[in-house]
């Protein structure tokens, strides 16, 4: 039900293009899917999302436990009929977000005691109520309930999150009942390369249909981040998708596929898109700026998107200033689109076997810094 068909290796690196099969629908990878926490992608409607021709997007299981309820999402038809969404949807476990938005309590083997960033009540999740979550929510992909350090970080402390992550990776596996969803598991091991190899080498030995890389771009240079792919890249499965967790700037797409990740998630250019900052193919536009006061040209001359091909940076800069909810749906709409374009582009480029072409001239013109 879930297989995943490796279309293309290619020589020039370790870029690859495949197909990944859920019940809700067929992604072609590298794929870059947009982040819709609580079940909907800021500002976006899915026939929006369609328009963009998103092919899988994400859901957060520790947004939708605390509210409106996973039961409650059952109740709904799941996910999908709840929130409109046709094509396939993967929700993260709720392990990171515990550890980055939740008031932490207490971390045991059991599981993870901690207060709601919204309410303040008291909770409880372990691998096997992640699971029963997930399972309620009824994506078609989830993924295991995991411990990502932070960073920077003591070996002590990534070593027991790795090994708390790889006992629950197994619990996980044990208790996911439903053939319907695929459940990946998530390497850790921070930046030490010899327990991200260990972890690698766990994960990929519990079969899962697909792998996650998690513990990445949480504050590390982004060199570092790249080396750690490479290093766990030779004891990853090849016929299963590679899930590069929480990563999605346009430079650290390129170079994920380069170093052949398949899948990548992020707030990124929604989050950016609210505050007016957008991504275009020489880098990003501040579009509150003053110098765009009196533009009355496109904010990409290159995108054909629904923003592009209508309005001015100036008209967009006015929105942005008057605080207009237009100017954050616009801008979502175009960063997404940029994103997914760049995507399809990347893909084209490795069937072509000119990814390393692309991506120079990429980066002569987006620039080489980017954050
Ligand atoms: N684990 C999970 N989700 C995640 C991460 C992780 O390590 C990250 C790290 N970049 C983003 N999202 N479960
Ligand atoms: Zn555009």
């Amino acid at each position: 039900m879930f297989q995943y068909e490796l279309l293309y290796q290619s020589k020039e690196s370790a870029a690859r293009l495949g197909r990944f099969h859920t019940p809700h629908g067929v992604i072609e990878t590298p794929m870059f899917m947009p982040v819709g926490t609580q079940a909907t992608v800021k500002t976006l409607t899915p026939d929006d999302l369609l328009a963009l021709d998103a092919q899988i997007i994400l859901a957060n299981t520790y947004h939708l436990y605390m509210r409106p309820g996973h039961e409650l999402v059952r109740e709904g038809g799941g996910l999908h009929k709840f929130m409109n969404w046709p094509r396939p949807i993967l929700t993260d476990s709720g392990g990171f977000q515990v550890f980055s938005l939740a008031r932490l309590r207490d971390i045991t083997d059991d599981g993870v005691s901690f207060r709601s960033h919204i309410s303040g009540s008291k909770h409880f999740i372990s691998p096997e109520k992640a699971i029963d979550i997930e399972n309620a929510l009824g994506a078609d992909i989830i993924m295991a309930f995991d411990v990502c350090s932070p960073y920077p970080c003591e070996r002590e402390q990534v070593e027991s999150a790795m090994r708390r992550t790889h006992a629950w990776a197994k619990r996980c596996k044990a208790h996911h009942k439903r053939e319907d969803q695929a459940l990946f598991g998530i390497v850790q091991g921070g930046l030490y390369p010899d327990l991200r190899v260990e972890s690698a080498k766990t994960i990929a030995d519990l079969d899962f249909p697909g792998v996650g890389i998690g513990g990445l771009s949480v504050g590390e240079p982004k060199e570092l981040m790249y080396e750690s792919i490479e290093t766990i890249m030779p004891y990853l499965p090849t016929d299963r998708p590679r899930y590069l967790m929480g990563v999605g700037s346009p430079d650290a797409l390129i170079e994920g596929v380069f170093r052949g990740i398949d899948l990548f998630d992020c707030v990124l250019p929604t989050r950016i898109a609210r505050n007016g900052t957008l991504m275009t193919s020489h880098g990003r536009m501040v579009i509150k700026n003053q110098r765009y006061e009196r533009d009355f040209t496109p904010v990409d001359e290159e995108c054909d998107c629904y923003l592009c091909k209508n309005f001015t940076r100036a008209y967009l800069r006015h929105l942005f200033k008057a605080e207009e909810i237009l100017g954050a749906r616009l801008a979502s709409y175009h960063n997404l689109h940029f994103l997914l374009n760049l995507m399809r582009q990347v893909r084209e480029a490795v069937r072509e076997e000119r990814l390393t072409e692309f991506r120079q001239a990429f980066f002569a013109k987006y620039g080489y810094l980017d954050n």
